[in-house]
């Protein structure tokens, strides 16, 4: 594959609800639309860093700077046999994995279009229909998370996913159990807002029966978290302490989690998503995808993912319509069937990029070529 073009489109959407996670509130998503061009075809996808370093280290201008002076220059000149080269031709960058993983999901989009066969199918993934579920922020007061909850469940949502914070915890997870019973397939994320001192905290929400709680401590953590599964019965799952196999793999043996959340840009692209896919099934942890309030682009390469067998648990693919007025993709991503979308049979992602909707929401773009 040769790689003639690469555009980064810098766009910026207004969400429809403001998003509080325990590191801030987000009210609008900024982010890198990526372009790649070869043999008469564009790759799609979308580079999920943010605008500030809260979640992990990097940003979107950080992004921008490493793709522009150590990834594009190398790739333009590179003829790649498979989108898997990618991450052997830059993995002396450290890290930066989001800046890698907008490029090289681009180019996974890019080769399964040139192959005429859908994304799904290029990552080895096997399902036809993915379950899915939603994250909800920290809300304002316990009546409307309630409110949120109800409305996601009568859309069929297979999982419930609550942001907590100390102090906004045990009484919200109270609530929705009181109120909605203990079949609701329920979480709670965390966001690594607590340390091993909230251990007493943490046991309490044991009783609540949450199908997991991840990230419950800090960011670069797997031993206290390891500690804390000792002391805890609901399953941990990782989040942002997993950025590589490496780190997969360390996590399980020191049995810091029972689950892992698979995110595409934080493992810094496909191949490696793929990667921590296949350790996790023959380790016997289950994994889901996670989400970034990403645009329908960054949600499609989602999709695809999901569709591999060992993503056992209903990830936070959502529709577009929980995060969107309009979406830039169509169509849209949505429900088939109650908590469920269905896998893109079409080439590469599946999904058309609506020009129009990019076009109103661009802040600026750049084109790279040799
Ligand atoms: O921790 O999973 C997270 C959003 C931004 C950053 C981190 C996280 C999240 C979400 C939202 O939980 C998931 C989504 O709906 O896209
Ligand atoms: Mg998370």
């Amino acid at each position: 594959m040769k790689i003639e073009k690469v555009k980064f489109d810098r766009l910026k959407m207004p969400l429809l609800s403001p998003f509080q996670t325990s590191f801030g509130t987000a009210t609008v998503r900024e982010f890198v639309l990526v372009s790649v061009y070869g043999e008469g075809h564009v790759g799609y996808a979308e580079c999920v860093a943010m605008d500030a370093p809260v979640y992990n280290e990097e940003t979107i201008d950080s992004a921008l700077h490493v793709a522009e002076q150590f990834i594009i220059p190398k790739l333009l000149e590179t003829e790649l046999e498979t989108p898997d080269d990618f991450s052997t031709l830059f993995s002396w960058i450290r890290r930066n994995n989001m800046a890698k993983s907008g490029i090289e999901s681009a180019i996974w989009d890019l080769y399964a279009k040139q192959k005429g066969i859908p994304l799904s199918k290029a990552l080895g993934g096997k399902k036809e229909e993915i379950e899915v579920g939603v994250s909800i922020g920290i809300e304002p007061t316990v009546e409307g998370l309630l409110k949120k909850v109800e409305g996601f469940l009568e859309e069929g949502y297979k999982k419930i996913k609550i942001k907590i914070k100390p102090g906004v915890d045990v009484e919200r997870i109270r609530a929705v159990r009181e109120r909605f019973g203990y079949d609701v397939p329920l979480m709670a994320d965390a966001n690594s807002a607590y340390t091993l001192a909230d251990i007493e905290t943490l046991k309490q929400l044991d009783q609540y029966k949450l199908i997991m709680i991840e990230q419950p401590l800090a960011h670069d953590d797997i031993v206290d978290h390891a500690k804390l599964q000792r002391e805890l019965e609901t399953p941990i799952c990782l989040d942002e302490s997993i950025h590589s196999l490496e780190d997969a793999r360390k996590a399980i043996e020191l049995g810091s989690c029972k689950i892992i959340n698979i995110k595409i840009g934080r493992v810094g692209g496909l191949t490696q998503a793929k990667k921590i896919h296949d350790l996790c099934q023959e380790k016997g942890i289950p994994v889901w995808c996670g989400g970034m309030l990403e645009s329908g682009i960054g949600r499609a390469h989602n999709i695809a993912i999901a569709s591999l067998s060992n993503f056992t648990i209903p990830g936070d693919t959502s529709a577009s319509k929980k995060y969107w007025a309009e979406d830039i993709i169509e169509p849209e991503v949505f429900l088939s069937k109650p908590g469920i979308v269905t896998v893109p049979k079409e080439p590469g992602i599946g999904y058309k990029l609506r020009q129009d909707v990019v076009d109103k929401y661009l802040l600026s773009s750049k084109v790279y070529s040799k």
